[in-house]
């Protein structure tokens, strides 16, 4: 087995990653295993003379390496901030009104994936297996082919894949497809968005499936499938009981979500208000801690969202709150891992309302770090990719504010039998589809794909013109060679 080359935005600190508890564990550990390397951007914003750097500064981890460069200023305004963060997040989640759809931001996020591609290319080895990760790097496979890497490449999609109609209402929709046909294996989180993707190749660029599955376009074969990412159980599950539950005046319904405006706060906290309007026996009696760390603070939409929920959170707490009881605890600021932990298993409901979101690990976390004798109960809304897994949460629509509100009483008031019984089989299916078996089985799909359709190399558009020409020179051809 040769070793894992792992491509994303950000890379994770490996002498930390056990610790992390999501997919960043059997990443981590598959590394070390297999040996490997780890390319991506070093979180440090340098000037222009850092668009020529393709020599990565490197850490070891005995047989795993960590590789990263800088991004000049500019990069990190047009690949980061600009073509990934205003442009690709809100068009994948469906929010084409706040997309900035800047000329210039492509051309530049192309080019930070090129000289990634190309920092990488003397660092392969000829059986190493790659490993492309999320939306700021769709090209990058595109680009390593364009080098001669043969080698099997697979991309995970962390996000959601929009419908055709809207992933065609990106002006650069077909480099990005042409980008995503170079990998051997698309992995995304649903089959929602598997039949998203599909349905967009078809209309958008001439994809054909093929007899075997695959998909055939711009000249590649691929294969597409679900792939839902997990977290670590065992670092939510058995921790001590009630620590902070002493402290607490009253029953606690948790959310835990970065200040995102895909999240789907200002639903929850519309949904909490109109519950404790709605049965006012409650009020005194339970709380809402809303833990929402900050995130991208330089996107505009990001501000925004942060104001409207901290108007709303002071509006309710003053309408609804006593001398000795303050409805809403809306924390802006991250928490230790230990101690969400803790306050995951001392909240009755977990309440997560997304409007649209790939997976959303703070659902898995929520369950598994429940005490299966006196579980919570768990609010999914079904717009998060957890929710097609998830069936035995209670399933939500985060634009309903009245049925969230019941759905906050029908949690609070469910007996232990049914809560028992729903934390059973949703732990079952966390524990069955842990973030090692997601790990393993994208590396295990992507090594076996590439074994039993060896690549057409190489795959650039002119090579796909040149033998789309030969063909039509073929048959050009034929016709006269059978009269002579
Ligand atoms: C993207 C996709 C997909 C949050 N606040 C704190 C904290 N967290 C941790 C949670 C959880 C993680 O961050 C958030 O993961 P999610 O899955 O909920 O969401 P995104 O960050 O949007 O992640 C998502 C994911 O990629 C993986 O593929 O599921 O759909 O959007 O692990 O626990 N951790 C600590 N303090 C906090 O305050 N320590």
């Amino acid at each position: 087995m040769g070793r894992l080359v792992l491509i994303s935005n950000r890379v994770a600190d490996l002498s930390k990653a056990s610790q992390a508890g999501g997919m960043a564990v059997a990443l981590a550990d598959t590394l070390r295993t297999r040996g490997g390397l780890w390319l991506g951007w070093s979180g440090k914003i340098g000037d222009r003379r850092d668009e020529q750097r393709t020599d990565p500064d490197f850490t070891k981890y005995g047989n795993a390496t960590v590789a990263t460069l800088p991004l000049s200023a500019r990069e990190h305004e047009a690949y980061y901030v600009g073509y990934s963060n205003n442009v690709l997040w809100p068009v994948f989640h469906d929010r084409l009104d706040i997309a900035q759809f800047e000329a210039g931001y492509y051309q530049r996020y192309l080019e930070v994936n090129k000289r990634f591609a190309r920092a990488l290319h003397p660092l392969l080895r000829p059986d190493d297996t790659i490993w492309v990760h999320d939306y700021h790097m769709i090209p990058l496979g595109m680009e390593l082919r364009a080098l001669g890497v043969t080698n099997p490449i697979g991309f995970f999609l962390h996000i959601p894949v929009p419908p055709a109609q809207t992933f065609l209402a990106i002006p650069e929709h077909r480099e990005l497809a042409r980008g995503l046909a170079a990998y051997d294996l698309i992995g995304l989180q649903t089959k929602v968005d598997v039949g998203n993707l599909i349905d967009y190749l078809q209309d958008g660029v001439f994809g054909r499936i093929l007899q075997d599955g695959r998909i055939r376009a711009f000249d590649r074969e691929l294969s597409i499938a679900a792939f839902p990412v997990a977290i670590d159980v065992d670092a939510f599950v058995g921790s001590r009981p009630n620590r902070t539950a002493k402290k607490l005046p009253a029953t606690r319904i948790i959310g835990v979500d970065r200040l995102d405006y895909t999240k789907g706060l200002p639903q929850k906290f519309r949904a909490f208000s109109r519950f404790l309007e709605k049965y006012p026996d409650y009020r005194g009696k339970v709380l809402l801690s809303q833990i929402a760390p900050p995130t991208r603070e330089t996107v505009t939409a990001y501000a925004d969202i942060r104001q409207e929920l901290e108007t709303l959170s002071g509006r309710i707490n003053g309408r609804f709150g006593e001398l000795d009881w303050v409805p809403i605890q809306y924390i802006h600021r991250s928490t230790p891992r230990k101690l969400l932990v803790d306050v995951y298993r001392n909240s009755r409901v977990g309440f997560v309302t997304p409007l649209r979101d790939g997976m959303n690990l703070v659902a898995k976390e929520y369950v598994a770090a429940q005490d299966p004798d006196d579980p919570g109960v768990l609010i999914l809304s079904r717009f998060a990719g957890a929710a097609e897994q998830l069936q035995e949460a209670l399933i939500v629509n985060p634009y309903d504010i009245e049925e969230m509100a019941d759905s906050l009483k029908k949690a609070l008031d469910m007996d232990l039998t049914e809560r028992r019984e729903r934390h059973d089989a949703l732990l079952s299916d966390i524990r069955r589809n842990d973030t090692y078996t997601w790990c393993r089985s994208f590396l295990d799909s992507l090594e076996s794909t590439s074994r039993s359709a060896p690549l057409a190399v190489p795959t650039s558009p002119s090579e796909a013109a040149r033998r789309a020409l030969q063909e039509i020179e073929m048959a050009r051809v034929a016709p006269r060679a059978r009269h002579q």
